[in-house]
């Protein structure tokens, strides 16, 4: 997984403002984004059928486009409706009992902010981490202090097989230290689903590892 350059998109309907997130997702699979993850958080997020529902139609596009599609936290629905893979945060369900839960059927996803969270992460059966903020983000209300591509580049050191995307704040115009710090994706909220073209958007984000603009 994670052949680089990976764009990772992340939303949830809290996040897409007046355009239809069906819409949205279906403008940036066609653009090429590598993953999705659905990170249904926030004032008005869906919980419970209309989530579920939701979801399975998220998974019905990206099914669509051979993209994987990711659920963030929810395990239990990415169980009933096998996700391709669940993501957790640090204050979400731990992560070494969504592994013991998940087995291998599933890959697995951790945030993290620190090397040693990055070291526990990996312990517990990371397949893949969430490194952030790099940039400041609007999207997070309670991000911790943006710290650039330092950590990256220590866990880079540290882990060099497994799989980093960088996250938070990330546009096509800061993307190059990204990429140079080592990491294999970059995960974007806002960059993408606040797009004029979101289509052109996904590869300018997939350009910017080649510095070419597009
Ligand atoms: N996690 P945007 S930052 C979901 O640091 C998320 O772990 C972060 O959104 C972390 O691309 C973030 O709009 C928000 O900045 C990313």
């Amino acid at each position: 997984m994670f052949t680089k350059p990976a764009v990772y998109l992340i939303f949830g309907t809290p996040n897409t403002g007046q355009m239809d997130p069906l819409l949205l997702l279906e403008e940036a699979l066609k653009g090429g984004i590598s993953y999705f993850q659905l990170r249904e958080k926030g004032p008005g997020a869906l919980t419970g059928q209309p989530l579920k529902e939701f979801a399975l139609k998220c998974q019905a596009l990206c099914r669509l486009y051979h993209v994987p599609f990711i659920i963030n936290d929810h395990v239990d629905l990415a169980c009933e409706i096998s996700a391709d893979g669940i993501h957790v945060g640090q204050e979400d369900t731990c992560a070494q009992t969504v592994r013991a839960k998940i087995g291998h059927k599933m890959f697995l996803g951790v945030s993290v902010h620190s090397l040693e969270e990055a070291e526990h992460a990996v312990e517990d059966g990371a397949d893949y981490l969430g490194m952030g903020p790099i940039y400041g983000t609007k999207s997070k209300p309670d991000a911790k202090e943006p710290s650039g591509v330092a950590k990256i580049i220590r866990v880079k050191n540290e882990f060099p097989y497994i799989p980093v995307v960088g996250i938070g704040g990330i546009t096509a115009s800061n993307a190059g230290s990204v990429w140079e710090a080592g990491a294999e994706g970059i995960a974007v909220i806002s960059a993408v689903t606040e797009a004029e073209n979101v289509q052109q958007e996904v590869k300018r984000l997939t350009a910017s590892y080649r510095r070419e603009n597009v």
